[in-house]
């Protein structure tokens, strides 16, 4: 009776996270309740003792990029400082489940990135050199240890794009997205940081060169530090504050499969087809592709990309004809120059920025919200993310990421 009782009826449960009415002042404002923003609020609190802290969504939390994306976790980056900041992401989400008492289901089942041509093979090379440098496991694998791990996998010479290596790294993996938001949320939460949902930012008041306050919809906020922590929005928050980001947007579609038996224990990219597939532990498929070819902030998915990617997966795996897609959707993807994010100070005091993730945002989330609480809280930019700031774009330090990208940007 008393399984029925609490089966069926929540009522004594707690919430995960709780609502507050808006304070007229906080300490430090984050725009933004994803991963990012979420981590950020959390280790701010947890490491650093600074509570009094607000978390802005203008939707509900985890509704942009964060529960958007295909739940990719990897560190098998091609720039040293990529290979660096990603491990220690990486690492961080480890130890996150019992960290947070959450279960956040990360399985490292191991990441495949297909070489179909001789140009890609040499790039694989170059990675698992720098990766291992950096003490990260990634090696280089042919088609028949390629073929052990993914039976399924179509790799004989008679395809259009042969098979001619993968680079394989094994911690990499797949992880319940939204699990990592609400773990976020509740860990925040158990700190006092405040969460407003529904809260739109409107602007930002800089008053010689420093942060004063924010407008919001729910009414005005003082505070010395505002953290633009958004995707989509990025450029449109940092312009409120007067600073011009070199970020353009791109949608990014992926879809869903029916659930099937389990055959697919590790993740699969292949950047010539411009797909990668892996399948949760409820048996779907989830199927991503590169970004659409024209800027925009559209979150609607399209036929042509289903289509494209449906003749993409059947060159890689053949058997899949008949299975059918149950959804699709798509997210906003925040382009840099050199495909690595802007993250840390600002021209303007107070304004600090943790933006232009491109496709890589979900899984740098612990380790930029470690990052920048520590920036937050000891006004020093942290050494592992020194190699982000904005200053780079004048200066000529650009930290080239494209060639580690899941497919093509
Ligand atoms: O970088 O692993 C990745 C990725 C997967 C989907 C989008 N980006």
């Amino acid at each position: 009776m008393s399984l029925l009782r609490h089966g069926l009826f929540h009522d004594d449960w707690p919430p995960a996270w709780r609502a507050h009415p808006l304070r007229r002042t906080y300490d430090v404002v984050i725009i933004g309740g994803g991963v990012h923003g979420l981590a950020t609020a959390y280790y701010l609190a947890s490491r650093h003792g600074i509570r009094n802290v607000a978390v802005l969504d203008k939707g509900y939390i985890g509704g942009g990029g964060s529960g958007r994306n295909t739940a990719i976790i990897r560190s098998n980056y091609l720039t040293p400082e990529g290979v660096r900041f990603y491990d220690r992401s990486l690492k961080l989400y480890e130890t996150l489940a019992a960290d947070l008492n959450f279960n956040v289901m990360f399985s490292q089942r191991g990441h495949l990135t297909l070489a179909h041509n001789d140009s890609s093979l040499r790039t694989m090379r170059w990675r698992a050199e720098v990766n291992k440098l950096q003490g990260v496991n990634s090696e280089v694998i042919g088609p028949d240890e390629i073929k052990k791990l993914v039976p399924y996998m179509d790799v004989s010479e008679n395809v259009r794009y042969p098979i001619l290596g993968a680079l394989y790294h094994p911690p990499g993996g797949i992880i319940r997205h939204d699990a990592v938001v609400w773990g976020y949320a509740r860990g925040a939460d158990a700190y006092d940081v405040h969460i407003h949902q529904n809260t739109e930012v409107l602007g930002i008041e800089v008053v010689n060169g420093r942060v004063q306050g924010v407008e919001t919809n729910q009414g005005r906020i003082a505070t010395g530090t505002v953290v633009n922590c958004t995707a989509g929005w990025s450029t449109l928050i940092s312009d409120m504050a007067g600073v011009s980001m070199p970020i353009q947007t791109f949608p990014l579609q992926a879809a869903v499969t029916e659930p099937v038996k389990p055959f697919l224990d590790t993740v699969v990219v292949s950047g010539t087809l411009h797909v990668y597939v892996s399948q949760t532990d409820r048996g779907e498929l989830v199927f991503g592709a590169s970004v659409d070819p024209f800027a925009s902030y559209s979150m609607r998915g399209s036929l042509e990309f289903v289509e494209g990617l449906a003749g993409h997966v059947l060159e890689l795996m053949p058997s899949l004809a008949k299975m059918r897609l149950l959804r699709q959707w798509a997210g906003l993807c925040d382009m840099t120059p050199d495909f690595s994010p802007i993250m840390g100070f600002t021209p303007v005091e107070g304004f600090l920025v943790d933006v232009g993730w491109g496709t890589y945002g979900f899984k740098a989330g612990p380790v930029a919200g470690e990052a920048m609480a520590e920036c937050i809280a000891t006004g020093r930019t942290p050494d592992i993310i020194a190699a982000f700031g904005l200053d780079r774009f004048t200066e000529g330090r650009l930290v080239g990421e494209k060639g580690a990208a899941a497919v093509g940007h």
